[in-house]
């Protein structure tokens, strides 16, 4: 039918309405520009095509024939409506049995992902996409959630973007407060289960990240494994967790300390992609907004990648309130916040206050735990399994939940 030329979408193009794809652009870009017969391959920047067919002019548009429906419908129609000025023509093959975006996406999980891969997925999200959401994980199990749970909305396909591996929550299926107790080797291998059932980023609770020779270690460990950020905290001394606030005793470290310890990791990682994020606790402590401002900026001085405000109040306004100053500076970083007490406030607004990422830190934990001890009662009760059977899933289900690779 002539030369071909392709229409490419551009990563952030794809991230608007699915995961982002396995390969980069500039990756798929090389691949496609290897087939005999394509003269060019140029990107679109949009779902809309027109832009590109205004410049090309093709006599054929060819594009599988599955856009009928959803997203890719009005795009269509627009197609067609283009071609007509000049008496093109669309072309719709069938699509080849079993090609689907989601059937890779399936397929590549099952070959899993490299370390490199894996690190560098954070930073190419960021560039893709205005929010990220991640969802905690604390085993190779609660990985496989957030790995796989989607939802379809407004004919865009929603998912987790990638896993944090909270502390708390690694701690609490320990049976350990969350104090710094339980040791980087255990948790590695809380890591290690989550990287083996996962293919998307994760970004490490490091705690206090230990005394500054201590936390190059843990970056360097992080890094080698694939794991995409690490975010500290700037306190010091035993850590107890945020959501106590001052209810007990925690004590900041001071702003030179802290910074100290940042840069030490920043010298200490090999990559590029790899990204070490400081978490502020002045609202959590109470020593207020001007310090929350000051230790951003300080902490993006010396080269944090990201910033993290944490906050325990049952609204979000000191945490917008800290996003509108925030957004006045002129060094900005990834702004995370991790909306576990105001949890009402939308992802939408966060996002319209400046946040990049949110972080669901406990969820997948605290509703497990009570569905347990539910059940547990129940056998108690009757003394026997049948009346739990309703809040459990089907015998044939679990067996089959891992099935055994091939
Ligand atoms: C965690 O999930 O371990 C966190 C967030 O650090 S918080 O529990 O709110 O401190
Ligand atoms: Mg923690």
């Amino acid at each position: 039918m002539g030369d071909v030329v392709i229409g490419l979408l551009i990563d952030s193009a794809i991230a608007g309405y699915q995961r982002l794809p396995y390969m980069r652009y500039e990756e798929r870009k090389v691949v496609l520009e290897a087939i005999a017969g394509v003269k060019e391959v140029v990107p679109q920047e949009t779902l809309n095509c027109v832009p590109n067919l205004l410049k090309i002019k093709p006599d054929y548009v060819l594009h599988r024939d599955d856009w009928n429906t959803g997203v890719l419908r009005e795009t269509r129609q627009r197609v067609i409506d283009t071609l007509n000025q000049w008496g093109g023509e669309l072309i719709e093959p069938d699509p080849m049995p079993g090609i689907t975006a989601t059937a890779l996406h399936h397929a590549i999980r099952e070959v899993g992902t490299t370390p490199e891969r894996r690190l560098s997925m954070l930073k190419r999200l960021l560039e893709a996409r205005p929010l990220l959401r991640i969802i905690e994980a604390h085993s190779g199990l609660t990985g496989l959630i957030a790995e796989t749970v989607s939802v379809e909305s407004d004919n865009k396909v929603r998912e987790f973007d990638g896993i944090w591996m909270s502390s708390l929550t690694d701690s609490t299926v320990k049976a350990k407060p969350d104090i710094e107790y339980v040791d980087m080797t255990s948790r590695m291998n809380t890591v290690s289960d989550i990287l083996e059932t996962t293919t998307k980023p994760i970004i490490f609770d490091g705690d206090t990240g230990g005394i500054a020779e201590h936390f190059v270690y843990m970056v360097r460990t992080l890094e080698r494994l694939g794991v995409s950020a690490v975010i500290i905290e700037d306190k010091k001394g035993l850590k107890k967790n945020s959501l106590f606030g001052t209810d007990v005793v925690q004590i900041q470290d001071n702003i030179e300390d802290f910074a100290q310890k940042v840069s030490a990791g920043k010298s200490a990682q090999v990559t590029d992609d790899f990204m070490i994020i400081a978490r502020i606790e002045s609202l959590i402590l109470k020593a207020g907004m001007d310090d929350a401002l000051a230790r951003a900026q300080a902490y993006i001085a010396t080269g944090a990648d990201g910033i993290m405000i944490h906050s325990k109040r049952p609204t979000a306004d000191e945490v917008l309130t800290f996003c509108k100053e925030y957004e006045k500076f002129d060094d900005r970083v990834p702004l995370v916040v991790v909306p576990s007490t105001y949890a009402q406030t939308t992802e939408d607004e966060l996002a319209e206050a400046g946040v990049r990422v949110v972080i669901y830190a406990n969820q997948l934990l605290r509703s497990a735990y009570p569905a347990m001890v539910e059940v547990a009662k129940s056998i108690l009760l009757h003394s026997r399994a049948a009346e739990a059977e309703e809040h459990c899933m089907f015998i044939k289900d679990i067996i089959n939940l891992i099935p055994e690779r091939n």
